[in-house]
């Protein structure tokens, strides 16, 4: 059995979404970032940056913190969703995800959504990286069916709860041909929105 230390944030949800496509008995216990649950010193022991996800494998007792590690580690246990083969290209767009489309879009989170008329030039800038970030995912969608080739990944796992938050970003997902026909495309599939609803039955994966 596997626990999913986390919250309801698109990192949290790039985990739960993993262990619904892998079909792992997961149990989740949940981390309240508003209430500073993530600096107590037991969950510390486990996550060094007092940040969620994390997961615990109870079969060999093993920790695990970092989104894209947990996402590696479910992915090897379970042999799905990186193909050897492919594993260059899937570490890129894993890696392309870790490093830019998520503390980037974190960041237009914080400045348009959480604290609009706090600060000009972080609004400017975080709204032009976002937009520049759907430009880019988009352009590789138009050669690519999924984000490292024909098929679906841990790097399309990892990005696509990114990209559910399209309604804050006032970018325009209609604007982007293909990076909304591959957002809808996962959507639709019955492991992402059971993950994606892991904390709130009621929510479903807006739709563009
Ligand atoms: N690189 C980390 C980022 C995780 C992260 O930023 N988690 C946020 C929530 S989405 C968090 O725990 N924030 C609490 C805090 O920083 O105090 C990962 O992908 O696991």
């Amino acid at each position: 059995m596997i626990e999913l230390f986390t919250a309801d944030t698109p990192n949290g949800k790039k985990i739960s979404i993993m262990l619904e496509e892998v079909g792992y008995d997961y149990k989740v216990t949940k981390i309240d970032l508003g209430n500073n649950d993530q600096f107590k010193p037991e969950f510390v022991k486990i996550s060094p940056f007092s940040k969620i996800p994390v997961i615990t494998d109870h079969e060999n007792n093993e920790s695990i913190f970092e989104s894209g590690a947990i996402l590696i580690y479910l992915a090897e246990k379970s042999g799905k969703f990186y193909d050897k083969k492919e594993r260059l290209k899937i570490n890129q767009w894993l890696m392309a995800q870790m490093g830019t489309v998520g503390p980037m879009i974190g960041q237009h989170h914080q400045f348009h959504h959480y604290n609009p008329g706090k600060s000009e030039f972080g609004e400017e800038r975080y709204f032009k990286i976002t937009k520049r970030i759907y430009q880019e995912l988009d352009s590789r969608l138009k050669q690519s069916k999924f984000l490292a080739g024909e098929d679906y990944t841990i790097a399309d796992i990892a990005t696509w709860p990114w990209i559910a938050r399209h309604e804050w970003h006032d970018v325009g997902l209609n604007n982007f041909e293909n990076l909304k026909r591959w957002y809808v495309e996962i959507s639709k599939r019955e492991a992402v929105i059971r993950g994606f609803q892991f904390m709130n039955k009621n929510q479903l994966p807006p739709q563009p």
